[in-house]
């Protein structure tokens, strides 16, 4: 069993090429559930939903996120009603959210109406969320404070941030299954997403950091993250907040303890003595995946390191 940790699009790709190499049935997906949100009513799992669509082939590849072909006219209807429209959910997009919220409110867990959700999707992978528990990914600035989508989606993640937290996070426990799937996968991959907003959330919540020190699975990180700029997304600069520096360095730091190997863009071949200095074997690739055939690659180059 391959583990992925994961958030945002950038994980979501390389799962996609991972799932095109291997039989999906072999992946267990541990998503970030930080990025959750209520929208109309809805508990929406960005990051859950953005897996699922692309292993059930439905993910709008040109955004990353939604449904391909989706339309909006129950959003516009909603606006029309004097509801808050930034956030783009699309009609087919709403079903998912609709059922999500309806499971919850019989008492499923979100584990469980997950598992519903990506079965119905056809999806064969096991998908699981971080935790059950509710758990927010907070940004501070000097006047405000906002949830993650209102800085992502509403304010073009241009606020600046002073401060980011997990609210809920110290009491949450992992959801059932990711200590199981961290201990006896045979491989673990640290998906290319945000250090601080996507990888992060996932490993405050107790148990899971330690799980992957004592795992003796080998631990394979891809940076998401070519000389100061996160290829896409505001990772560099709330790597930046969190006095973590902007370049790949940075991310092989955060993750360093419980690191084997850390994939880095060919253009960051530089960094590798320092990384290798951390105890972590520094790998040089090209990290961007603009094309199903540089998805598979990369997938192909991150498997043969974790099955080594
Ligand atoms: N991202 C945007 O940039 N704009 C949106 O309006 C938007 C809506 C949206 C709806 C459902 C969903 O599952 C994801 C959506 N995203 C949107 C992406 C989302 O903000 C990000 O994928 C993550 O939360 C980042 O990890």
């Amino acid at each position: 069993m391959i583990v992925v940790l994961t958030g945002g699009t950038g994980g979501a790709k390389l799962i996609d090429g991972l799932a095109a190499e291997i039989d999906p049935a072999e992946l267990t997906i541990i998503c970030n559930t930080g990025d959750d949100c209520i929208f109309h009513g809805l508990h929406i799992s960005p990051d859950i939903d953005t897996v699922a669509y692309t292993l059930a082939g439905l993910i709008d590849d040109a955004k990353g996120w939604g449904i391909k072909g989706d339309t909006f006219t129950t959003l516009e209807q909603l606006g029309r009603l004097g509801a808050d429209t930034w956030f783009k959910l699309g009609d087919k997009d709403f079903a998912t959210h609709l059922m999500r919220t309806r499971l919850l409110s019989e008492s499923l867990t979100l584990s469980q109406v997950t598992s519903h959700i990506r079965r119905t999707l056809g999806v064969k992978a096991a998908l699981l969320p971080m935790s059950d528990e509710r758990i927010e990914t907070r940004l501070k600035t000097a006047d405000k404070e906002f949830s993650f989508q209102e800085y992502f989606v509403k304010e073009r993640w241009q606020p600046e941030v002073s401060k980011v937290f997990y609210a809920g996070v110290e009491k949450s426990k992992p959801a059932p299954g990711v200590l199981d799937a961290i201990g006896s996968g045979s491989g673990i991959i640290i998906g290319p997403s945000n250090p601080v907003t996507s990888i992060g959330p996932i490993l405050a919540v107790p148990g899971i950091r330690d799980a992957l020190k004592e795992t003796s699975a080998t631990v394979v990180g891809v940076s998401p993250i070519i000389g100061a700029s996160a290829i896409t997304g505001p990772a560099h600069k709330l790597m930046a907040a969190m006095g973590m520096g902007t370049s790949a360095l940075g991310v092989a730091r955060a993750y360093a303890d419980f690191l084997d190997v850390f994939v880095v863009a060919n253009e960051d071949k530089s960094l590798r003595a320092e990384i290798e200095e951390l105890n972590v074997r520094a790998v040089t690739a090209d990290i961007r995946m603009n094309s199903p055939a540089d998805k598979k690659r990369l997938a192909r180059e991150v498997l043969a390191l974790v099955k080594k």
